[in-house]
């Protein structure tokens, strides 16, 4: 029996260890789902804290149920680990670090890097062994990092090493969509890697679907999140010129979704957060850049979502002067810091930036969002929510909305501030004496 064959076997068995290298919002549900599905589970990450979590049987991601990893723990389907040694002999390993930005905003790929390294320091590496990465790359990377580590290791991928790309498409807070019932991409380096991925997925997810290589399944994930960076940055780019018409976007946006064909809802806002749609198109960009070709969509979109922070303090500015005073000194209470509704993550939101820029200008900000307790500034000074009460609302000279999250009570924003910019068309429906400015 050849190296696939008893791969195909332990996994169809349910007798394979997986191993799982990053457990954040990405690869805690993974292990989960496939620990429920029978198999045994290594979960490793760098961050102790997350380790020490599990070890006690509780969750730190809002859609993983802390009962789940709980009952997994114990019957040590899913055991947790700060060290790669913990991997020695799985016989598959989903890959699901961060891939961030570098300050200058070109891929980083170091995380993806470092993990690849630990696998061979760890001898992690081995004959029988399927490495799927889920991390979003550039087209190409897979094969870049993974290919000449692995050749290194005496291995031929495609007979006794099997490598395929499959993309997360983890959508944080979306209680309708999970890991079980959101199809799969699997792209392999060759057929028999793409078949090896595919019995491992069939276990914990109900659609798997295939593409002819790794680089397809690369660009497919570059496609969604790009497609939406775009969608988004031209309805933002309509919002500011509904405002130029006198027009409500929000109307014209409803009044074109009666169309029941032929168009998909976006909404404007603040800009856009979280750690892929204003990230991941851009390691397509810089892709292109080095064939020479200029991805004018996906640059065009970032320098539009990118200036809707400034766009939103300019509504700040105006509503203010309007009320004959100035954005100095004033009290401004920001209504949601997440990047988007009900769900507590503040990374590459928008908000912070609106947060920033306010300050910048000397404005007294206080922010409630029922999800951040607490953010860290830039000074590296920590800065509270503050509760929902009558007299935070009715001591602000300006309310923002910038995050439309489903537990605040907006009525209660609508009758007892006097000002309000809402960014997410979160008021509408309300009745009360503030003013309102519409994004
Ligand atoms: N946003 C708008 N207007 C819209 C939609 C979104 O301003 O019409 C903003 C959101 O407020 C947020 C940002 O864009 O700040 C991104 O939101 P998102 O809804 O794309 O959600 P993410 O980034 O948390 O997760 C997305 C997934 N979501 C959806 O497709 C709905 C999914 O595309 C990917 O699985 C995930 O990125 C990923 O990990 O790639």
């Amino acid at each position: 029996m050849n190296y696939h064959q008893q791969l195909l076997e332990r996994i169809q068995t349910k007798t394979a260890r997986l191993g799982i290298v990053g457990l954040g919002y990405v690869g805690l549900p993974l292990a989960v789902e496939f620990a429920r599905a029978g198999l045994r589970v290594v979960g490793v990450d760098l961050d102790s804290a997350k380790i020490d979590a599990l070890q006690r049987g509780e969750s730190y991601i809002g859609d993983v149920p802390g009962a789940a990893v709980k009952e997994l723990v114990e019957r040590e389907q899913l055991t947790a680990s700060a060290d790669y040694a913990a991997l020695r002999g799985v016989d598959a390993v989903c890959i699901c670090v961060p891939t961030p930005l570098t300050p200058q905003r070109e891929p980083d790929m170091s995380f993806v890097m470092r993990a690849a390294e630990a696998l061979g320091a760890q001898a992690v590496y081995r004959a029988g062994l399927l490495i799927a990465l889920e991390s979003t790359v550039y087209p190409g990377a897979t094969e870049d990092v993974f290919l000449p580590r692995l050749q290194a290791a005496g291995l031929t991928v495609g007979e006794d090493v099997f490598l395929v790309f499959s993309p997360e498409r983890i959508d944080p807070g979306n209680t309708r969509f999970g890991v079980r019932n959101t199809a799969k991409l699997v792209g392999g380096a060759t057929p028999a890697c793409a078949e090896a991925a595919r019995a491992l997925y069939a276990l914990a997810v109900d659609t798997i679907a295939p593409v002819s290589s790794l680089r397809a399944a690369e660009i497919a994930k570059l496609l969604e999140n790009a497609f939406r960076a775009v969608n988004i940055s031209f309805i933002n780019d309509m919002a500011m010129m509904c405002e130029k018409l006198g027009v409500d976007v929000w109307e014209v946006i409803e009044a074109a979704n009666t169309k029941p064909y032929g168009l998909m809802k976006f909404t404007p806002g603040p800009g856009i957060g979280g750690h892929c749609i204003p990230i991941d198109p851009l390691y397509l960009s810089w892709k292109m850049r080095s064939l020479g070709h200029t991805a004018r969509f996906i640059e065009l979109a970032d320098q539009v979502n990118r200036e809707m922070p400034e766009h939103v303090l300019a509504l700040i500015l105006r509503a203010l002067n309007e009320a004959g005073q100035a954005l100095k000194d004033a009290n401004i209470l920001l209504l949601g810091l997440a990047y988007k509704k009900d769900i507590e993550d503040v990374r590459e939101s928008p908000a912070l930036e609106v947060l920033a820029l306010l300050q910048r200008w000397q404005a007294c900000v206080t922010y409630h969002d029922p999800h951040v307790p607490h953010v860290r500034q830039s000074d590296n000074t920590l800065l509270e929510s503050v509760p929902l009460t009558l007299e935070t609302l009715r001591a602000a000279d300006c309310v923002v909305v910038l995050t439309d999250h489903s537990a605040i009570d907006w009525a209660l924003v609508r009758r007892e501030a006097r000002l309000i910019v809402d960014t997410r068309n979160a008021l509408k429906g309300t009745a009360g004496g503030a003013r309102v400015v519409t994004l």
